[in-house]
């Protein structure tokens, strides 16, 4: 398929930059290098590195640099990626406040046990029945207390307090392959599909990551590819305009058409970052997962290697049902990254040791609230210590 799709609609609320001169350019990278160096210590989302020389040769050559008409204002040669780093103290107490007071009930369940308790079968029994109503699931659950009786055993453990320090640190080890960064600078335009069911935070999420990415100097263009939904659009565009970024529309259509446009749109005007956002669906409805497909190789036709990253949005109150979603998402397109919504509500945060066991797919952020800085990158340390205090 070679033909361009017509852009009906294209809500352009960022001005299109000017072609600028090459000394304008290098100052304009020195400028935002000095910026990047003095953000590092307290940048709440994104750090930063150097690309290893050693992968140059192997990358696409739109990955080996940044192209010197690229608009990027990423230093030259560097890669940013989202991992957690330290954000000002105040807003990171009252997110993690938020985490902790989603995931109260596990913790008051998983904490509870432990006090005044004596290490045997009584103890497991119970921590057994918590973990599985903490979402955990039969398997994770089954492997969290084999792993916990072996270590009672081996270190000769005597108080339920220790055993209690022995299943935080297993829930660490389980939980922190699921800890990756969300790499960017890697493509120009890095594309990203966002896929999941109705309601699981699909659209609100775009809205917040690209706020951060803009706040990080990476150019974002967004497709509104829920075409289903009228209003899935509008919401859409409303992110786009607060945010001054562009929305690829389509009155009516074929979402595959939005995001092949989005991505032609991107290239020329030089973005970082593309969002497609898609319409929600669950994974028995077939035609639908089909759909999904296609989008994905319309992408693909759009730029070679596209998309680089098709995360699944999960509801962090979906229970087991969530595992379900990942397992057929990911069967379906090959998923890269999980984004888990709503830990500030009835979230019960077990979830996350079922995918570990099941799907280990990286867990880029987990959002707590519906303002930007309620989405933040996931952190095992953090999250175990929200389950178990
Ligand atoms: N409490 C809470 N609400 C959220 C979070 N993320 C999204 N929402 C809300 O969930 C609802 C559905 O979100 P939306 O992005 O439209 O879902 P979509 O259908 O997947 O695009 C909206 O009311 C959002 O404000 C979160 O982390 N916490
Ligand atoms: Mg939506």
């Amino acid at each position: 398929m070679g033909a361009v799709y017509p852009i009906t609609a294209a809500l352009t609320a960022t001005k299109p930059r000017a072609a600028r001169g090459r000394s304008d350019r290098m100052w304009c990278r020195l400028k935002s290098f000095i910026f990047l160096i003095a953000l590092l210590p307290t940048d709440p989302m994104f750090s930063f590195f150097k690309k290893k020389p050693k992968d140059t040769p192997d990358l696409p050559p739109e990955v080996a640099a940044p192209a010197p008409a690229a608009q990027s204002t990423a230093p030259a040669g560097t890669v940013l990626s989202a991992e957690p780093a330290p954000a000002p103290a105040e807003q990171r107490r009252s997110w993690l406040d938020r985490l902790k007071k989603g995931l109260s009930k596990t913790s008051s369940s998983l904490t509870l046990l432990f006090v005044g308790a004596k290490i045997g079968d009584d103890l497991y029994e119970e921590l057994e029945s918590a973990l599985l109503v903490s979402d955990a699931g039969v398997e994770a659950t089954q492997y969290l207390l084999d792993a916990l009786k072996r270590k009672v055993k081996e270190e000769k453990l005597t108080e339920a307090e220790q055993v209690k320090t022995a299943l935080r640190a297993l829930l660490i080890d389980l939980l922190t392959p699921l800890q990756r960064p969300l790499e960017l600078g890697r493509h120009q335009p890095l594309v990203m599909m966002i896929t999941g069911v109705n309601g699981a935070g699909k659209t609100t999420t775009i809205g917040k990551l690209a706020k951060h990415l803009q706040a990080h100097h990476q150019s974002v263009l967004l497709a509104a590819g829920d075409t289903f939904r009228a209003a899935a659009r509008e919401q859409l565009t409303v992110w786009g305009e607060r945010n001054n970024v562009t929305v690829i529309a389509q009155e009516s259509g074929d979402p595959a058409a939005v995001a092949f446009d989005a991505i032609h749109s991107a290239q020329a005007r030089h973005i970082d970052v593309v969002m497609v956002d898609t319409a929600g669906r669950l994974p028995t409805q077939l035609h639908l997962m089909e759909e999904l497909k296609k989008i994905k190789r319309v992408v693909a036709k759009g730029m070679a290697g596209a998309p680089h990253e098709v995360l699944l949005i999960i509801d962090g109150n979906t229970g087991q049902n969530a595992l379900t979603q990942v397992k057929a998402f990911d069967d379906a397109l090959g998923l890269t990254g999980l984004v888990v919504t709503k830990l500030d509500g009835t979230a019960k945060g077990g979830i996350l040791a079922a995918i570990a066991r099941t799907r280990p797919l990286p867990v880029y952020f987990i959002g707590v609230g519906e303002s930007i800085e309620d989405l933040q990158p996931f952190n095992a340390i953090e999250f175990v210590d929200a389950l178990l205090n």
